[in-house]
């Protein structure tokens, strides 16, 4: 009788574990800010407008933006998780190579609908439809940037606005 109430309340505890997981990675925030930037090529083939469309078309609004050539200095820290990867050198040239556009995007949940709406980071890989899809010409050359986690995008944000430079909607 003892084995068969531990067997249930080991059965309940995982039955709780289950449902509170789900409901955590269901949880929606409705003003996240994330980090995109718009890379030097992209830039160069008159792109911006056409990616910012597709940005706000997806309901994620622009609360900061602006232009900067970014020194290979800067590129080292905000790259810096790839530095030891074969084509960091190559990275910190091309994204070096002329101004970006840095932007602040809030929305629900703006981290995961960012990077779905930016695509994978081969655009021959991303869905039809996504920025790298519609934008990207190679896997180092794939228009956009944007932050993968809700902490990459409070530290990325960081190395390009103020506080003063942002302009949330609520
Ligand atoms: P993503 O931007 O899709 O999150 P990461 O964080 O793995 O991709 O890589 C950062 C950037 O480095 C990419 N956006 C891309 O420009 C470049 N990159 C990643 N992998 C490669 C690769 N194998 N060859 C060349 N460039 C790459």
């Amino acid at each position: 009788m003892k084995l068969f109430s531990n067997k249930i309340s080991a059965c309940l505890a995982l039955a709780l574990f289950c449902i509170s997981s789900l409901s955590a990675n269901e949880q929606i925030e409705k003003n996240q800010k994330t980090f995109a930037m718009i890379k030097p090529g992209a830039v160069k083939r008159n792109e911006i407008g056409a990616i910012i469309q597709k940005i706000e078309s997806a309901k994620l609004k622009v609360i900061g933006l602006r232009m900067e050539k970014l020194s290979k200095e800067k590129l080292a820290v905000f790259y810096k998780e790839h530095e030891n990867r074969p084509f960091f050198k190559d990275l910190l040239e091309i994204m070096s190579g002329g101004p970006v556009v840095a932007l602040c995007l809030e929305g629900e949940n703006a981290v995961m609908a960012t990077r779905e709406l930016v695509g994978a980071t081969d655009p021959k890989d991303a869905k039809e439809g996504t920025i790298r899809k519609l934008f990207g010409v190679s896997k180092s050359e794939n228009a956009i940037h944007a932050s993968d986690s809700v902490m990459s995008a409070e530290r990325e944000i960081a190395l390009f606005f103020s506080d003063k430079d942002i302009y949330p909607q609520n």
